[in-house]
């Protein structure tokens, strides 16, 4: 499954909520037809179709949506402060962490060789940092808790959870000396939600 249409999955299921899906052949060449650009001008998963007939793309901005009209359990946080916090990491998440190993992706799949000119040297670069910000995520969880924010899972895990999984399908993996990093992920991992990664037996 990919790393993004994995988030909104998680977040269906940790939520509770069903509603009809439909799986886009990525690798089959599906996002790249024209039907599925008028679903989004961007050509990526996911989007949520509205009862308007709109569609909705970005995996966090589907699920804000879904949010607004399934609360419980809160994902984006419960109080202002924890909902700051939570956007806090959903940020960091993204941005620092799940990008770098998207772009190993990038530039090592022959794929996406449509979507960026490759740069063997710029994917050994990325690896790189990535490892170095695991470390960096290592220390940031030194305290003990379970979860990004507030011991309570959050969209930010999902993110997280999503960023293990795009980092496996280029062979990144949090080293074992992490411990607080492989702490947080045998957590996410022990969740029923928590998306089949690429190798697993029941992998799709
Ligand atoms: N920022 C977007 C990223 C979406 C994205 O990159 N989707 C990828 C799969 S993980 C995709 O559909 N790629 C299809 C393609 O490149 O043809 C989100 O959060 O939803």
């Amino acid at each position: 499954m990919s790393p993004n249409g994995a988030r909104v999955f998680v977040f269906l299921q940790e939520k509770g909520i069903e509603i009809p899906v439909e799986m886009i052949d990525i690798p089959g060449g599906g996002t790249r037809t024209e039907a599925f650009s008028k679903l989004n001008s961007l050509g990526q998963v996911p989007v949520l179709e509205l009862d308007d007939g709109s569609h909705l793309a970005e995996s966090v901005a589907i699920c804000r949506y879904l949010e607004s009209l399934y609360p419980e359990p809160a994902l984006f946080g419960q109080t202002d402060k924890e909902k700051a916090f939570v956007d806090m990491w959903c940020r960091r998440m993204e941005l620092w962490l799940f990008n770098v190993a998207g772009d190993v992706g990038l530039h090592e799949i022959p794929f996406f060789a449509e979507v960026v000119n490759q740069n063997a040297d710029y994917a050994a670069d990325r690896r790189e940092v990535y490892l170095h910000r695991l470390k960096w995520l290592n220390d940031e969880l030194a305290d003990g808790r379970t979860y990004l924010v507030n011991d309570r899972f959050s969209m930010a895990d999902i993110i997280g959870m999503g960023m293990l999984l795009v980092a496996a399908f280029v062979n990144l993996h949090v080293p074992e000396t992490l411990v607080h990093a492989k702490r947080w992920e045998a957590a996410l991992m022990a969740r029923g939600s928590f998306p089949k990664m690429p190798g697993s037996a029941d992998a799709s």
